[in-house]
C-alpha cells in the first residue's frame, strides 16, 4: 500500500488522480501498484544485458566490465544490446504492419463485392494512393482501383523483386537514395521482420553494428506498415477533417449506456460508430438516455479523428475508465490492450469484450468479429452493454467532472486545406514562408504512449508547453496526442496562454481564413500512432518544396513517455527518416556504450537522424530547440 504522497506522483491527470484514488480506497490494485511491487527492476534487463535467446541462457552480463563479459556463447555487450534492441523493433513492425494487412484483406474483400458494410469512403484518397502507386486510375471503376491497391499492398509483405512500395514513394527523392546507399530499403514488411528473427537467432549475427543497420531497415518497413495502416483507412473510413470534441473522463455519462473502444484497428470501431447509432432506440427502452461511445488510445484516436467520439483516457490510465463504474463494456481489438482490465472490470461490472482471435483475455467475453456480418456482430456487443446498463441502474458511479475542448481531426490533407485559404495556388507557402520568417521556428511531433515510470503526462505536457512558447509547431498521434488533449492543448482557447507570438499569429492567420471564429489549436491531433505516416508526409511535403532531404528540416520528433515496442520501432524510422528523436524513458541500450553510441551520434552521419534520450522534460524541451536551431541555421535561416 502506498501513502498519499505516491500516489499524486502518479499521473498529472486531475480526473485520473480521482480514479487512483478510488482505487485505492477500494482496494483495486492498479497498473502503478504493480510497478511499486517490481522495484527495483532488474538492472541486466533495463540495460539490455540479458539475453534468453537460447536454452543455455539466460546470461547476463556485468555492466561494470568484470565477469562475466560475455554470455555463454560468446556473445558481447554490443551484439546482446543490439540483437534485444532488433526484436523489438521487429515486433513493432509486426504489429503495426498486422494492423495495416487487416485492412488490406478488408479492402480485398470489399473490393471482390465481399463485403456489405464497407465501402470506398474518399475516392480522391484512393485515387492519390493509386497514383502514388503507379497503379492506372483513369477510366476504371472505384472497386478495380481498390483491388489493385489492397493487392498492392498485400504484395509489399513479402520478398519480391521490387522494393516494399510503400517505403520508397512515401520519402524524398534523396531519401530514397541514402537508404538504397545504406542497403536500408525493406525488400518486404514481414520478410524483414522474419529476417530479424533469424538474425538474433543463437549464433547468427554477432556484429553490433550490422545489427543495427538491419534493426533501422526493418524501421524503414515499420513506415511502410504505419504509412499503409493510414491510406487504407482513410480509404475505407475517410480522410479526417478539423472537428469539435472533447476528451478526458468526464464524456462518461451517468445515464448513458456507456461503450469504450480499445485498440486500434477502425475495422472494428469505425462500424461500431454507425451501428450504435442505429440502436438508439433499444438503449432507451433499457431506460437509458442513449448510446455514449468513448475512446480510449488509438481506437479512440481513430474515432475521434473521423467522427467526433470523444476521449476517455489514454494509454497508462485506461483501468481508470473502469474505475468510474460507468462504463458498461470496453470493446478491445488488439494492442495496448492491459490484461488487468479485465480483473478492475469484475470489480466494477463491466464486461470487457475481445473481438480478435489473436487477442483473447481470459476472464473476458470472446465474440469474434468477422466483417462478413460486421454490424451484426457490433450490435451483438452493444446488446451486451445495454444489458450491463439495465443492471448498474442502482449502483452509483463516480465520474470524475472533468473535461476539455479538443479540435481533433488534422490530416496532411485537411492541413494542406486550411492553408488553401491563404494560399489557393500554392498552400505550402504561407506554411513554409513562416519557418522562413520565423515565426514557425521548427516543428515537433510528440507521439507515443504513457509510461508507468513518469508520472502521467509531465514529461509531454511540459516539454509542449515550452516548446510551444518558443513557437514550435506541434502535431501530437497516438496517447502521446491523448496526453496533450487532455491537458488542454487541442482547444484553441489555450493558444493565448501556451503560444509564442509568432506561432499565435499564423494559427489565428489560419484560423481566420477558415472561418473558424478563433485559431486553430496550439497542438495539431494527426491521428494515432500508425498516423506518424501524416507527420512523415507533411515533412516531406515541406522537403520537397523546399528542395531539400527531410534531415535537413527544422523538424523534431519525441516519444516521450514511451512504452511499447511499436514506439521503439517508429522513433527508428523517425531516425531513419533524418530526425532528431527524443526518447523520454530509458531504452535497454546502455549496457553497450558501443550501440548507445551509435544510436545517439554516429548514426547522424547515415541517415542525418539520431537518438535523444533525457529523462528530464525541462532539458529534452532544451535539446529539441538547439537541434531545431541548428537545422535553421543549417538552412540559411536566422
Ligand atoms: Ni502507440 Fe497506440 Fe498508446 Fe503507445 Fe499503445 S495506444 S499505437 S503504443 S500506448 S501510443
Ligand atoms: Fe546466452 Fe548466447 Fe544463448 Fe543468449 S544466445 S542465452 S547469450 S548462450
Amino acid at each position: 500500500m502506498s501513502d498519499g504522497k505516491d500516489i499524486l506522483n502518479r499521473s498529472t491527470d486531475p480526473a485520473v488522480l480521482q480514479m487512483i484514488a478510488k482505487a485505492e480506497k477500494m482496494g483495486v490494485t492498479t497498473v502503478w501498484d504493480r510497478y511499486d511491487a517490481m522495484t527495483p527492476q532488474c538492472g541486466f534487463g533495463e540495460t539490455g544485458l540479458c539475453c534468453r535467446h537460447c536454452l543455455q541462457g539466460p546470461c547476463r552480463i556485468n555492466p561494470f566490465g568484470d565477469e562475466p563479459k560475455t554470455g555463454i556463447c560468446g556473445a558481447s555487450a554490443d551484439v546482446m544490446v543490439a540483437r534485444g534492441l532488433d526484436r523489438a523493433i521487429a515486433a513493432g513492425t509486426a504489429a503495426h504492419s498486422g494492423h495495416a494487412k487487416h485492412l488490406a484483406h478488408t479492402m480485398l474483400k470489399m473490393a471482390e463485392g465481399k463485403l456489405r458494410e464497407y465501402m470506398v469512403k474518399d475516392v480522391e484518397k484512393l485515387k492519390a494512393v493509386a497514383a502514388r502507386l503507379n497503379i492506372p486510375v483513369k477510366g476504371r471503376k472505384e472497386n478495380e482501383i481498390a483491388f489493385d491497391v489492397a493487392k498492392a499492398a498485400l504484395a509489399d509483405f513479402h520478398e519480391k523483386d521490387t522494393p516494399v512500395l510503400w517505403a520508397t514513394t512515401v520519402v524524398t527523392p534523396g531519401r530514397v537514395k541514402v537508404l538504397t546507399d545504406l542497403g536500408l530499403v525493406p525488400k518486404g514488411i514481414d520478410h524483414e521482420i522474419s529476417e530479424i528473427m533469424h538474425r538474433t537467432l543463437y549464433g547468427v549475427d554477432a556484429d553490433a553494428v550490422n545489427l543495427l543497420l538491419a534493426g533501422l531497415r526493418c524501421s524503414v518497413a515499420d513506415l511502410a506498415g504505419c504509412y499503409m495502416g493510414t491510406d487504407l483507412a482513410d480509404i475505407l473510413f475517410g480522410t479526417p477533417k478539423p472537428i469539435v470534441t472533447e476528451a478526458n473522463l468526464g464524456v462518461i455519462k451517468a445515464d448513458a449506456v456507456n461503450i469504450a473502444v480499445h485498440g486500434h484497428n477502425p475495422v472494428l470501431s469505425d462500424v461500431m460508430v454507425f451501428v450504435a447509432k442505429e440502436m438508439e432506440k433499444e438503449a432507451k427502452a433499457a431506460g437509458a438516455l442513449g448510446i455514449n461511445l468513448v475512446g480510449i488510445c488509438c481506437a479512440g484516436n481513430e474515432v475521434m479523428m473521423r467522427h467526433g467520439i470523444p476521449a476517455c483516457t489514454h494509454s497508462i490510465s485506461q483501468e481508470m475508465a473502469i474505475m468510474t463504474g460507468a462504463l458498461d463494456a470496453m470493446v478491445v481489438d488488439y494492442q495496448c490492450i492491459m490484461p488487468s482490465l479485465v480483473t478492475v472490470a469484475e470489480c466494477m461490472g463491466t464486461t470487457i469484450v475481445t473481438t480478435m482471435d489473436m487477442c483473447k483475455i481470459s476472464g473476458a467475453t470472446h465474440m469474434d468479429f468477422s466483417e462478413e456480418a460486421a454490424s451484426e456482430k457490433a450490435k451483438e456487443i452493444i446488446r451486451i452493454a445495454i444489458k450491463n446498463f439495465s443492471k448498474r441502474a442502482k449502483r452509483p458511479v463516480d465520474i470524475p467532472n472533468i473535461k476539455t475542448p479538443v479540435v481533433s481531426g488534422f490530416s496532411v490533407e485537411a492541413i494542406v486545406a486550411a492553408l488553401s485559404k491563404l494560399d489557393a495556388k500554392d498552400p505550402l507557402k504561407p506554411l513554409i514562408d513562416n519557418i522562413k520568417a520565423g515565426n514557425i521556428r521548427g516543428v515537433c511531433l510528440f507521439a507515443g504512449c504513457n509510461s508507468v515510470k513518469v508520472p502521467q503526462d509531465r514529461n509531454f505536457t511540459v516539454m509542449a508547453r515550452k516548446l510551444l512558447k518558443k513557437n514550435v509547431l506541434i502535431v501530437a498521434t497516438g496517447c502521446g496526442a491523448g496526453s496533450l488533449m487532455r491537458h488542454g492543448f487541442m482547444n484553441p482557447a489555450n493558444v493565448d496562454e501556451l503560444c509564442g507570438d509568432g506561432l499565435k499569429a499564423v494559427l489565428t492567420a489560419i484560423g481566420k481564413a477558415n472561418n473558424l471564429g478563433g485559431p486553430l489549436p496550439p497542438v495539431l491531433h494527426m491521428g494515432s500512432c500508425v498516423d506518424n505516416s501524416r507527420a512523415v508526409a507533411l515533412c516531406v511535403a515541406v522537403a520537397n518544396y523546399l528542395g531539400v532531404d527531410t534531415d535537413k528540416l527544422p523538424v523534431v520528433a519525441s516519444a516521450a513517455e514511451a512504452v511499447s515496442e511499436k514506439a521503439v520501432s517508429i522513433g527508428a524510422y523517425a531516425v531513419a527518416a533524418g530526425l532528431p528523436t527524443h526518447v523520454g524513458v530509458m531504452l535497454p541500450v546502455l549496457g553497450s556504450p558501443l550501440v548507445t553510441r551509435v544510436l545517439t551520434e554516429k548514426v547522424k552521419d547515415l541517415t542525418g537522424g539520431y537518438f535523444i534520450v533525457d529523462l528530464d522534460p525541462d532539458s529534452s524541451a532544451d535539446k529539441l530547440l538547439n537541434a531545431i536551431d541548428a537545422r535553421r541555421a543549417g538552412l540559411g535561416l536566422g
